[in-house]
């Protein structure tokens, strides 16, 4: 009967089609008028009606999946950061003029439009973001794949300053509707917790659990860009299994009769903040397991089809573990084989360890997730057992190799001893994968040589290397419209899909036409941020001014301090007359950076930063020449706005401690300059740019690390360097704190007695650095000149590629069209 169904034809990819369609969204769907409309409604209309283009594409990938499934790729995250995505999949599919049109034709702006979208915030920052990059190149490459996730009711928070200091307000992102989403609650699963195992006369485990909960999918769109493809987007909402007990409530307890529901939605209720230093907290975990356990359950019940033999498994998917956060997917995985399945454990093993694969973004140790014995066995009873046994195994190997070397046991150990009993996640990823991977070529190296180095020693053939991207269709293509279309007209607009064709503008870095072009493109870049922060902060900055931009989550080891000691010194220097406003670079040091709440020190930083911005701009003489702005809530958003404007960016992270970093990639591919370390990624940055197009300071990591082995002592630099002492006198003083010595003498002191960062070993090189940047940028040829070639030489950053080191080195998956 289904067969003979003609598929359902998407509206005309023409004006009338568009307005006839959005007509149609917005009397039938949205239940308005065109004159009753509110702008959340007509932005809803919009939303649909892209969507509706879309969908039959999205139909005719999942249905060809269904029937010819193909070997995929399942990118597990706990965090997704999309940013909106009415833009993305206008490009997507080639809907922009039409839609402006068809918009134009009815009275209405697409701009205003697409304001009212509000972005979902499902992630903190590099790792979240990344996810999402990965995902919309997976489906513009034509690869099958699912991205698995959460969907958090309440996403990243949302950041104000109140006398400069960070306050946090909930982010209810759902609240205006979210019309790219589509629920499948008929495609729940039950996900299950605590209770206990019991052990059959079969010798058969079995697990009891105390309690479960209701996971719903939630389906996302993933459009290719300009093919045939959508991929989905995957992402779950816990409930209730019972949401409401009517006998409780008839007995008038109603808050009794709804604890169930609420209890289980706490669980996807909001995303944890922290981006570096895990709190550990219960809840994190539940919504680890609860993301992963739905996730395998549906890949293996749902996609593959509830009596397949999973031996097959590695031959259909590889899941890619974003970081330690969905590792539990492991012991899961061996549950489902040799609980629920009846798979012999060391098959069932063989079997694990060749459908994962992990990837590290971080050097922090205190970044490493590890969850108490205690908490495991009490949450995930049977999961606690299988580490147990893998562990015990893995350590069998251990000796066998290594011989009875207890210190190394111990050391290699999944289960750490000591503070308390607890299990190390990095290790449990690094036993039970068969790829391992850093984001960047000098993080994976330290992940070898330093981090994992005894499972490197251990198992070399299993860690490689694969260094970030970002995706080309929103960071240059949606947000840098003016310098696409330059792009364009010079090299076609191949680029976009293949990133590398940007060495063909290579030439035209000596063309001082193309050069003038490219600048003035920067310049009404500037343009519309200076717009942007006067209506969304009330920030003036003058576009005539260097942009010196810092944009990423507030860390130490990124050294946003190092920054402001910076402005400080400029700040000192104009001051007292040693430079003279008319004849110093004019710049505006613009900031964007999230602080997790629970981290006090980084809060203080955005205070000193707001306090010391203050100042500067209060400064009648200073002011001339400086200026500091730092907009709340910086999000991906922003960011589409922010880097394209920018001159210069900032990545003066301590050499050896950013993973990779990818606003850096952003920058450069947006005609910025760097001043930064050899650190992370951009170190490849400054290899394919060229040194004379990169303003490299600092010490390396080997140098940083010999420093810290023979004993750091940051207050030599402060007794030793004048220009060093009187900006940290100048803060210390309270000058920037009207007069109060106390608010930020914490600062102070962590820098001069601690500086785990090496704040002030690195300062006088990071000067002389910003020196060399005010002398180049007077020479306006020569600056866009090397601009030009940053952008030439950054085509090597698109995610695109990303994903083929990936197909290439880990998954080993295929393209497979969508047939149009
Ligand atoms: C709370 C636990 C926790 C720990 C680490 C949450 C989130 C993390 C992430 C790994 C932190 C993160 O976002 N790392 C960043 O990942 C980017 C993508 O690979 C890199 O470019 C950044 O260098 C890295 O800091």
């Amino acid at each position: 009967m289904t067969e003979t169904i003609p598929p359902i034809a998407s509206p005309e990819l023409n004006v009338e089609g568009f307005t006839r369609q959005y007509l149609r969204e917005l009397t039938y769907t949205q239940g308005t008028t065109l004159e009753r409309a509110s702008t959340n409604d007509k932005y809803l209309a919009l939303a649909r009606t892209v969507r509706s283009y879309l969908m039959s594409r999205w139909n005719r990938t999942v249905t060809q999946e269904f029937r010819k499934p193909a070997r995929a790729v399942a990118y597990l995250s706990a965090e997704f950061l999309l940013g909106r995505q009415l833009d993305n999949a206008l490009i997507a599919s080639g809907l922009e003029e039409i839609a402006a049109e068809g918009l134009a034709s009815l009275g209405l702006d697409l701009d205003e439009l697409r304001a009212a979208e509000v972005e979902p915030g499902l992630g903190n920052g590099g790792l979240g973001r990344l996810a999402a990059c990965f995902i919309d190149s997976l489906a513009t490459l034509n690869i099958p794949a699912v991205g698995y996730g959460i969907r958090y009711e309440f996403g990243i928070f949302r950041q104000t300053f109140v006398d400069g200091r960070q306050v946090e307000e909930p982010d209810n992102w759902l609240d205006n509707g979210s019309p790219w989403e589509i629920a499948r609650p008929e495609q729940e699963v039950e996900v299950s917790f605590g209770g206990h195992t019991e052990v059959g006369p079969d010798g058969t485990t079995t697990w009891v659990p105390g309690w479960s909960v209701l996971a719903v999918p939630y389906n996302y769109m993933v459009p290719g860009y300009l093919n045939g493809r959508v991929n989905t987007l995957r992402l779950w909402s816990a409930r209730a299994t019972h949401a409401f007990d009517l006998k409780i409530f008839n007995y008038g307890d109603y808050a009794e009769a709804v604890r169930a529901q609420t209890f289980a939605e706490n669980i996807t209720k909001v995303l944890y903040p922290e981006d570096s230093t895990p709190q550990g907290k219960e809840l994190r975990l539940q919504q680890q397991y609860f993301f992963v356990a739905a996730s395998l359950r549906d890949f293996v019940e749902r996609v593959l089809g509830p009596d397949s033999d999973l031996r097959e498994l590695p031959e259909r998917i590889t899941f890619q573990l974003n970081d330690t956060h969905p590792v539990i997917a492991i012991p899961e995985l061996m549950r489902i084989l040799v609980d629920l399945k009846g798979v012999p454990w060391d098959e069932a093993w063989a079997i694990t360890q060749k459908c994962f694969a992990y990837t590290c973004h971080t050097l922090l140790p205190e970044a490493l997730e590890v969850w108490p014995v205690e908490l495991l066995s009490r949450l995930l009873p049977r999961h606690m057992e299988i580490i147990y046994r893998i562990n015990d195994e893995f350590l069998a190997q251990v000796r066998a190799k290594f011989g009875n070397d207890e210190m190394l046991v111990r050391r290699m150990s999944i289960i750490a001893e000591y503070p308390e009993r607890a299990v190390r996640m990095a290790y449990l990823a690094s036993v039970g994968t068969f790829k391992i991977n850093g984001v960047a070529e000098l993080h994976s190296q330290l992940l070898r040589e330093k981090v994992l180095n005894d499972f490197a020693v251990f198992a070399p053939e299993k860690f490689t290397n694969v260094t970030n991207g970002v995706t080309p269709r929103r960071f240059v293509r949606l947000a840098n419209p003016g310098l696409s279309a330059l792009i364009t007209e010079a090299i076609g607009d191949g680029w976009v899909t293949d990133l590398g064709r940007l060495s063909e503008l290579e030439p035209f870095a000596d063309d001082a036409e193309f050069r003038r072009r490219f600048r003035e493109i920067k310049r009404s870049n500037k343009d519309r941020l200076v717009t942007l922060l006067k209506n969304r902060d009330g920030i003036d900055i003058d576009p005539d001014t260097m942009l010196d931009v810092m944009v990423k989550r507030l860390h130490e080891y990124k050294r946003q301090l190092l920054k402001v000691l910076h402005v400080v010194a400029q700040y000192d220097r104009l001051k007292s007359g040693e430079l003279d406003p008319a004849s110093t670079v004019h710049r505006t040091v613009v900031f964007g950076a999230k602080a997790a709440p629970g981290y006090q020190m980084a809060k203080e930083i955005i205070a000193l930063i707001n306090h010391v911005g203050a100042r500067v701009n209060g400064d009648p003489v200073v002011s001339q020449a400086l200026r500091v702005a730092f907009p709340a809530n910086y999000n991906v958003t922003v960011a589409e706005t922010l880097v394209p404007a920018a001159d210069l960016s900032e990545q003066i992270s301590l050499a050896g401690k950013e993973a990779s970093g990818t606003g850096n990639m952003k920058f450069a591919l947006n005609g910025a300059l760097t001043v930064g370390t050899d650190d992370g990624a951009n170190v490849e940055i400054r290899q394919l740019v060229g040194d004379d197009n990169f303003f490299l300071f600092g010490l390396t990591e080997p140098e940083a690390s010999a420093i810290q082995e023979a004993g750091y002592h940051p207050a030599a630099h402060y007794e030793q360097n004048p220009g060093l002492r009187r900006a940290l006198d100048l803060i210390a003083s309270g000058e920037f704190s009207g007069g109060d010595r106390s608010v930020f003498e914490p600062i102070v002191s962590n820098l001069l007695h601690e500086d785990r960062f090496m704040v002030l070993a690195d300062y006088q090189s990071y000067i002389d650095a910003q020196e060399r940047v005010d002398a180049y940028y007077r020479d306006q040829e020569a600056w866009s000149r090397s601009t030009v070639l940053n952008v030439a030489r950054s085509g090597f950053f698109s995610s695109d590629r990303s994903m083929q080191d990936y197909l290439d080195r880990i998954w080993h998956a295929k393209p497979v069209p969508v047939e149009l």
